[in-house]
């Protein structure tokens, strides 16, 4: 049997759709996929969708579709990408899937038997659209990863005990050297996690799209503890865990390297092998978000230039690990240099060569025993380049090889030896035409796991009717090629392409796909006339200035019994006081979602008295006729008590 090897992709979030960032670490995962394939490894590769929370219903909600109509779409997005690029997953799990649900529910289990959570109380600062409670940060501070202002959240949370953990996971990291890769990022995490650890929040009472908490009615499971686990739900009964490999952003670093493996030690389950954290992809050097609308999407460029092309231009462009720029004008300009030109007129020249000189069959080895031994140099430094996920380095020894041929050709002149009718010429010519067939043999097998279509193509004009062959281990070495093979149909396999016709097509098509995945992911779709309340008799500054608007923070909140539209808050606006309010926002709001928020507040209304309570002020919510009301709110954080004019 052969030896299995297990590899995952980030499960990517549906709230935007797929952008070039996920296609980047999806397109790794399925290079390396596959040059384990052609190492002789059973592999399995998963990716999928991670689906639950606060910021999924709030994207729902904005297009009017339920979570689960909404998530659906949007991971049919993810799904068929992946497949019209090509790549080769294997399982593509979701966490609304209910076989996943069950297993967070068990790792939860697991977890607890043994003792490691416990149930509490949480006021922390809260960033809504990271889902994270950021450590250490007071009332108002941005969110270290967004910049976003963090809201002030209380609630009752299940707790799992990290601050248990700093040891074993020391541990962990010095026996395994290699657990976190690259070690900027091993680096980062030791430092993080001998900083000390604190014990972390994983359910929420204040979110209702979420996998329940077993025998916790009002609790779902938190991002984190739901959306790791399906590492392993993914190929749950097929005895493939433990993974051998996490392919990861360098942003989740700590949740893979610190929580992951800490909540499987807490479980008594095996841990994964590696993670490896690659960089961010930048568009004009500045990082890529739905926010700033300058996301790159993947399809349109295919469309233009070729999945290949992209897949080409990520790896080589970018090494490794750590930041990389993304142009549409380096994407073409690659393209042309080095498939076009490097691989491709080489391809050409070589098999129009043993069409014209030697009627289309190819000759015997072995070769220019130079080329021979700078392909064997060239064959260990891919190997070693891939295994260490230096994609780029390997993709550089490849094309000095491809260029030491080019250079033999140019020398020894084959247009010149075939007119001659010495034997020691035509032996000369016979060597040349094979050493450069069979370093294009060589260099598509080597190249498959980046190039997998095109190599496919190379080997068919090479003359190979089974391309199999070609990915097995053994073809990766000097001396393959048979001889008094006959080449099958030629072709052009990387047409050159005019840069700025090309770079303008990919930007038109690139506008057209973002609009179609903001109709489908999150403008707010346009208000109906109809349904807007016609506007107020006009006013003056005088008659607005009487209104007294004041920020205020929610103390306490609870339903007033006996209704299901009230709710009763005590409000914080700067008074030696709070102020008693009755809002009719309970349909909207729990009160659990109010503790903490900053409201704006009419506090020189009269009192009035609702269900036997005096409402000293109101709430500013917007709605529509007959619809739900939502607080007006603060982007920035403001003072309690600041007026609004
Ligand atoms: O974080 N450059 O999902 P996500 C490079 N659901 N890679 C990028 C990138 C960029 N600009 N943008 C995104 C989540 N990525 C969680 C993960 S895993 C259990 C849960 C890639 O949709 C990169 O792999 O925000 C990054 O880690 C991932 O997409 C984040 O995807």
């Amino acid at each position: 049997m052969s030896k299995k090897y297990y590899l995952t992709t980030p499960i990517y979030y549906v709230n935007a759709a797929p952008h070039i960032g996920h296609t980047y670490t999806t397109m790794a995962a399925d290079l390396v996929a596959r040059w384990k394939k052609m190492q002789g490894y059973d592999v399995v590769l998963t990716t999928g969708t991670d689906e639950h929370g606060q910021k999924i219903e709030r994207a729902a909600k904005s297009v009017k579709k339920s979570p689960q109509e909404f998530t659906d779409i949007v991971s049919g997005e993810f799904r068929d990408s992946w497949q019209r690029l090509n790549l080769g997953i294997d399982r593509f799990k979701r966490t609304t899937d209910p076989e996943h649900h069950k297993k967070v529910q068990a790792l939860f289990l697991a977890c607890k038997e043994r003792g490691h959570v416990y149930k509490g109380s949480f006021t922390g600062q809260y960033c809504v659209s990271c889902e994270l409670y950021v450590n250490d940060a007071n009332q108002g501070d941005p969110c270290p990863d967004c910049g976003r202002p963090t809201e002030t959240v209380t609630e009752e949370n299940y707790f799992f005990k990290l601050s248990a953990f700093q040891d074993k996971l020391l541990k962990l990291y010095e026996d395994q050297p290699d657990f976190i890769q690259p070690d900027t990022r091993r680096n980062e995490v030791m430092a993080f996690v001998k900083g000390g650890l604190k014990d972390l929040s994983i359910s929420r009472t204040s979110i209702k799209w979420g996998i329940p908490v077993p025998g916790e009615e009002k609790h779902v499971f938190y991002v984190w503890f739901d959306a790791l686990t399906t590492y392993m739900s993914a190929v749950e009964g097929e005895d493939r865990w433990p993974a051998d490999l996490h392919l990861i952003g360098k942003e989740i670093v700590r949740f893979h390297a610190i929580y992951w493996p800490a909540f499987l030690i807490a479980a008594g389950w095996p841990l994964p092998r590696k993670v490896f954290a690659h960089g961010f992809l930048l568009f004009g050097n500045e990082k890529m978000s739905k926010t700033k609308g300058n996301l790159v999407r993947a399809l349109p460029i295919q469309e233009v230039i070729g999945a290949e092309a992209l897949r080409y231009y990520l790896m080589r462009e970018v090494t490794f690990g750590q930041d990389g720029n993304f142009s549409y004008d380096a994407l073409v300009t690659r393209y042309n240099s080095d498939l076009a030109n490097g691989l491709g007129n080489l391809v050409s020249r070589t098999l129009s060569m043993i069409t014209q000189y030697r009627k289309g069959v190819l000759p015997a080895g072995p070769g220019n025993a130079e080329v021979a031994d700078l392909a064997r140099t060239a064959i260990g430094a891919v190997r070693e380049a891939y295994e260490s996920f230096q994609f780029s380095r390997g993709l550089e020894s490849l094309w000095s090889l491809l260029s030491a041929v080019d250079k033999l050709i140019v020398e020894n002149a084959p247009w010149k030896l075939v007119k001659s009718a010495e034997p020691a010429d035509q032996a000369k010519l016979d060597e040349t035409l094979y050493t450069a067939a069979e370093t294009v043999r060589l260099a598509s097998s080597l190249l498959y796991p980046v190039l997998p279509e095109s190599t496919a193509k190379i080997w068919a004009q090479l003359g190979f009717t089974s391309p199999v062959a070609q990915v097995a281990a053994d073809a990766l070495d000097w001396g393959q090629l048979p001889a008094g093979q006959a080449l099958g149909a030629t072709g052009p396999l990387f047409p050159r392409i005019e840069l700025q016709p090309a770079v303008d097509k990919m930007v038109e098509l690139e506008l057209k796909d973002k609009a179609r995945q903001d109709a489908l992911v999150g403008k707010a779709p346009v208000a109906e006339a109809s349904n807007i309340a016609p506007l107020a008799p006009q006013i003056t500054i005088d008659d607005f200035v009487k209104v007294d608007l004041r920020v205020g923070q929610v103390l306490s909140a609870e339903r007033v019994k006996g209704s299901d539209k009230l709710l009763h808050l005590q409000i914080d606006i700067g008074e030696a006081t709070p102020r008693t309010i009755v809002a009719g926002i309970a349909e909207a709001y729990t009160p659990e979602q109010m503790l903490g928020r900053k409201v704006a507040i009419v506090a020189n209304l009269a009192p009035r008295k609702l269900k036997g309570i005096e409402s000293q002020g109101m709430i500013v919510a917007a709605s529509r006729e007959g619809e739900k009301p939502t607080l007006a709110g603060f982007l920035e954080d403001v003072p309690v008590g600041a007026r609004l004019k």
